[in-house]
């Protein structure tokens, strides 16, 4: 069989920001796709397993099997479905555009997310952990709220959704959850509510996964 008609794996954790950034995308381009769980936190990690390191050596989620290849970094994901499954487009033809699209999209998944992964929280000590993880998110959307000022119309570039917007729903998702107070990002929060109006959002929210334990489901 063509691997073009072989549906696509997605190896994801429900609560993965960076996996969810993947899920928006597939949900958006209306792609079918079936999902492998990689529990981060079951069994001391399932991600640690040396048969998940085959799937992704990095040994994080997400990582995508599609049209015969296997793909991590949730960036370059979503970059190759755009190039190969064009509609609706997340970057820009506009150059200008796609680098504004590209400076947000990086700004949280370079500046931020990475900061506040599990694998640096695990290096903390318990009572350090959720001070670390906001002085992490504050101090990326303070720039971030400036920087949306600028670029933003109903959402984070004008008003078409884009890669940009695929980063901030789930890192304001990691917001809420480390306890962040998002009063001084009024930008940050009316785009992220505007998004989450949005089908493809919704559906692909942690809530919402097949591996989303009973007691965390919407
Ligand atoms: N740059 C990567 C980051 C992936 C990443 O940090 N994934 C997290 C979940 S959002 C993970 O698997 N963490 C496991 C760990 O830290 O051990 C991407 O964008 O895909």
């Amino acid at each position: 069989m063509s691997s073009l008609l072989v549906k696509p794996v997605l190896h994801t954790y429900f609560r993965s920001s960076c996996t969810w950034r993947v899920r928006i995308a597939l949900a958006l381009k209306g792609i079918e796709y079936d999902q492998v769980p990689v529990n981060l936190i079951k069994d001391g990690g399932q991600q640690l397993f040396s048969d998940f390191s085959e799937v992704n050596p990095m040994q994080q989620v997400p990582s995508l099997q599609i049209d015969g290849i296997s793909l991590s970094q949730s960036l370059a994901i979503i970059q190759y479905l755009d190039e190969t499954r064009p509609k609706p487009k997340l970057l820009p033809e506009d150059a200008k555009k796609r680098a504004y699209v590209r400076m947000i999209s990086d700004l949280i998944a370079s500046g931020i997310q990475p900061l506040q992964n599990l694998m640096v929280l695990q290096k903390l000590g318990e009572g350090e952990r959720l001070g670390w993880a906001q002085s992490c998110i504050t101090k990326g959307f303070h720039a971030l709220e400036k920087i949306l000022q600028r670029t933003s119309g109903l959402y984070c570039v004008e008003d078409e959704v884009s890669m940009a917007d695929l980063c901030l729903v789930p890192q304001v998702y990691n917001a809420v959850r480390f306890k962040v107070d998002l009063t001084p990002f009024p930008t940050i929060a009316r785009i992220n509510q505007a998004l989450m109006e949005l089908e493809a959002f919704n559906v692909s929210h942690p809530s919402r996964q097949p591996d989303t334990p009973p007691d965390l489901r919407a």
